[in-house]
């Protein structure tokens, strides 16, 4: 039986391997390595950000932290995990319960690990023996009064002192720090490594304000890889795929005969006149852009307008001769899935739609865009949005997919 010996081999490679970084284990020493301490060297990183940002530029943010971890790791760094920041209170969540959620409820997380090494906040609990879960460093950081030295953008960072962290932990109450220090900072993602280099030994560092980092290499492949592996939650997918099958009449993931139009309202109408149209100016480019589609009837419209705007909106396009269409989600899937579940169903939908047209610089309407990228739609049907009633209205940028 040479089977149980081979075992045992792998095994001790495996653990040989997670602890390069850290130290070589030679078997005479003291204090060699055991199997315990391989797994406690994991080195967490957790990061939050800015409370008002929404759902759809955290999953921008998650994108710099994970392709940094990412990279960390073929760099050797093979202890670092990026712990997955529960979703908690957010502002356009009307009717969430004020509990963490995690991301499995929206992501399918086996499809996030095939990209970077996550892990879920309830994993880490489940690791810690202690009441309280303990960082050790919090390292809030601030953007420089002054972005541009002489009208150049340099990377920098440089640290302010101690200070409070007051964000609350996404909701747990035992949660806290060894350490809090604020940190100027202004640059790409990576230049967190110089940070993390501080303090070697911390084993749990946080980064709040997660927004500020740029990323490293925005809109190439590896911003692409990390994108495609964003799987929605296998079940809203199912739920998607069911309404559009049962309205819109397509069981494709790249349907023929709808169109899809994400209508941002809201913080956007009340202050974004310059960018999107009121009621009538998008009834009239729907109409426009719909003749040049003689073969489409069917709209579906994605939105988080009052319940008056969209039957407004509803009327004066069927009127018109147009079959509209919303997802009106069911009390078992408002109380499963909340706002953001719905809200993910809406761009599932928008994203599988022969043409699509979105709301200008609002990040839903580019995750949708994204998504229509790696379905392999033609960016003609994908890069269009609303313009405003009157003045200008600029192209939206192109971001297409980078496979290579
Ligand atoms: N269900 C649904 N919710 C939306 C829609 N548009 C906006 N929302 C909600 O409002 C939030 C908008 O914030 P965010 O994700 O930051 O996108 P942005 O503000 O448009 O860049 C979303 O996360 C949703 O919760 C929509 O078409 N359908
Ligand atoms: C912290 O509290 C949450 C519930 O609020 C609980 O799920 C978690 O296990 C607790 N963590 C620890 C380390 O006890
Ligand atoms: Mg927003």
């Amino acid at each position: 039986m040479f089977l149980l010996p081979l075992l045992v081999t792998n095994l001790l490679l495996v653990a040989a391997e997670i602890d390069t970084e850290v130290q070589y284990c030679d078997k005479d020493a003291q204090n060699c390595g055991n199997e315990v301490e391989v797994v406690d060297d994991t080195k967490l990183i957790f990061y939050d950000v800015n409370p008002p940002e929404g759902f759809n530029l955290r999953r921008d943010v998650y994108m710099r932290f994970a392709v940094m971890v990412a990279e960390a790791r073929k760099k050797g760094r093979k202890n670092w995990e990026l712990v997955l920041p529960p979703w908690y209170n957010l502002y356009h969540w009307k009717s969430e319960k004020r509990v963490p959620i995690p991301w499995n409820k929206f992501f399918d997380i086996d499809s996030l690990k095939s990209f970077a090494p996550v892990v879920e906040m309830y994993e880490v609990f489940s690791r810690i023996k202690n009441d309280v879960l303990e960082l050790d460093t919090v390292y809030v950081l601030q953007n420089f009064e002054d972005s541009f030295e002489d009208g150049n953008f340099v990377e920098e960072w440089g640290i302010v002192g101690n200070c409070e962290y007051d964000e609350g932990f996404w909701g747990y109450k035992n949660i806290t720090a060894k350490e809090v220090v604020c940190v100027k900072f202004q640059g790409k993602i990576s230049k967190l490594k110089e940070l993390i280099s501080l303090h070697p030994h911390d084993k749990k560092i946080m980064f709040t304000h997660g927004e500020i980092p740029l990323h490293d290499l925005y809109g190439l492949k590896s911003y692409w890889d990390c994108r495609k592996s964003m799987k929605f939650n296998k079940k809203l997918e199912k739920i998607a795929k069911k309404y559009i099958a049962e309205y819109l009449d397509c069981n494709s993931k790249k349907c023929k005969n709808y169109l899809s139009v994400h209508w941002r309202r809201q913080d956007f109408a009340r202050s974004r006149g310059n960018d999107v149209p009121s009621i009538a100016g998008t009834v009239k480019q729907l109409h426009k852009n719909l003749r040049r589609l003689p073969e489409i009837k069917k709209v579906f419209i994605a939105s988080d307008a009052s319940m008056s705007e969209i039957n407004k909106l509803e009327k004066d396009l069927t009127e018109l001769g147009y079959e509209i269409h919303f997802f009106l989600p069911s009390l078992a899937i408002i109380n499963e899935y909340g706002d953001g579940g719905i809200a993910i169903i809406d761009q599932i939908i928008c994203s599988r739609a022969t043409y699509f047209i979105g709301t200008h610089e609002s990040t839903f309407s580019y995750r949708i865009q994204e998504e229509r990228e790696i379905l392999g739609f033609k960016s003609d049907t994908t890069f269009n949005r609303l313009c405003p009633d009157s003045g200008i209205c600029i192209k939206p940028s192109r971001w297409t997919i980078v496979n290579k």
